[in-house]
């Protein structure tokens, strides 16, 4: 009787949530943004204050990776998984001859299964150096899309479990490749579908990510609070394909970036925060979960993003829908998480779901961690008016037009790229 009433009022609840967030509205009125603190940086856990980047390395740090790990991306597995590399592809003449095209197929082993996923480099026939700088940047609708369909490219390793069906004018929004600009700035710009990693979807396609391949696997339904989910699973994929680079003799293993777009900017963000091989981080858009402070509750909310997408984030984190100021962690100290790295936080002026502020305000705030370091953040509380970006250890940009990734976008992140690694 007493196990009913408790599933009883479980369902209650459930329904409850459902009710108000098909009754979301989203706030976008600045004068309704609540009163907020957001949770000290340099604070720890037992109120000691962290006045050295040898301090914050060692102590504070780590309290604030658990705070991430263990209430809104999971834990990442620390199980080694093996990975066999296999040429399957390569055109020395891609691109109008700008560019030499490899397609890699990653298979990843363990406990008897295995997952494929295809890693495309793209590399510029001729830069003047013998080692080449890197962007690692995930893609949403295959590798052969970032080259308008190029039919020479492979579909990805997901496409039986997880087709793309988004095509031509649908693909606004998801990106836009400028690979002539990339290659004539001389970088590798290196590729991956996230569906060969955890296809995207919410109906259980748990069961066909890369997560079932470590002991401590379980289904949805016998998650954990902190059970990793996709974000996570995409993150260790980046990493995946860094552990490749990283063995290529024509690659700068010290400079290496990752950068990523929307839900894939978030995955961008957990990954700069636990692979530090990673030298530059860049989120484009990346908004609620992402660069975007969650107590302002502006656009995209945790209760609106953890109902849509409840295979992104770990089980946890819906507890704080419509409790964001409850929250023990906020967004600005994710990104505080790859200082002393460069950091490049963009918005987009027609992108308010993502809370442009928010984004900028949360880069604002990241600053402390990198005064530590001697290094300068943003260094203003104001933001810069469209197309003025802030370039220091922080960078910042809005621009004009939508939720995407521009030629103007592409155009700061390689110059960025150029500062931080000194190839100016
Ligand atoms: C939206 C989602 C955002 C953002 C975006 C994307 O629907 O609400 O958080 O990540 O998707 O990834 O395109």
């Amino acid at each position: 009787m007493k196990k009913k009433s408790l599933v009883m009022s479980l369902l209650a609840l459930t329904s409850l949530t459902i009710q108000a967030q098909s009754d979301f509205v989203a706030n976008y009125d600045e004068g309704k943004v609540p009163a907020y603190t957001l949770p000290s940086l340099l604070t720890c856990n037992d109120g000691t204050q962290i006045t050295t980047s040898a301090e914050w390395e060692n102590k504070r740090r780590p309290e604030v990776m658990e705070l991430f790990q263990s209430m809104m991306f999971g834990r990442t597995p620390q199980e080694k998984v093996s990975a066999q590399y296999t040429l399957l592809k390569e055109n020395p003449q891609a691109l109008n001859g700008k560019a030499t095209i490899q397609q890699v197929r990653m298979r990843f082993s363990n406990n008897g299964k295995s997952h494929d996923a295809i890693l495309m480099l793209v590399k510029p026939n001729h830069a003047q150096r013998s080692k080449l700088p890197v962007i690692f940047c995930y893609n949403f609708l295959g590798n052969e899309q970032t080259l308008g369909h190029d039919s020479s490219i492979l579909p990805h390793a997901a496409n039986d479990v997880f087709p793309i069906t988004v095509k031509g004018k649908d693909e606004e929004g998801y990106g836009s490749w400028d690979f002539d600009q990339i290659m004539d700035r001389g970088y590798v710009l290196a590729t991956m579908c996230y569906h060969d990693i955890y296809p995207d979807g919410k109906n259980d396609l748990r069961k066909h990510s890369v997560a079932t391949l470590f002991s401590d696997y379980v289904e949805e339904s016998s998650m954990q609070p902190d059970t990793w989910q996709s974000i996570g699973m995409w993150a260790w994929g980046a990493s995946r394909a860094a552990n490749y680079l990283v063995t290529l003799p024509w690659i700068d293993a010290d400079r290496m970036a990752v950068m990523g777009h929307s839900r894939l900017g978030k995955t961008a963000l957990w990954t700069g925060a636990q692979d530090t091989r990673f030298r530059v981080v860049i989120s484009n858009d990346s908004g609620c979960g992402g660069a975007a402070l969650s107590r302002r509750c502006f656009g995209e909310t945790i209760g609106k993003i953890t109902d849509s997408f409840p295979h992104w984030f770990c089980p946890l984190l819906s507890q704080y829908d419509r409790r964001e100021q409850e929250l023990p962690f906020d967004q600005h100290q994710l990104l505080a998480l790859v200082a002393p790295r460069g950091l490049y936080v963009a918005s987009a002026e027609d992108d308010a779901w993502a809370d442009q502020r928010g984004e900028f305000l949360a880069a604002c705030a990241a600053g402390e961690v990198y005064h530590l370091y001697g290094l300068k953040g943003l260094e203003t509380t104001v933001m810069p008016a469209i197309h003025q970006p802030i370039t220091n250890s922080i960078a910042y940009h809005i621009r004009a037009g939508i939720h995407d990734v521009t030629t103007y976008d592409w155009t700061q992140y390689l110059n960025f790229c150029d500062k931080q690694f000194k190839l100016q």
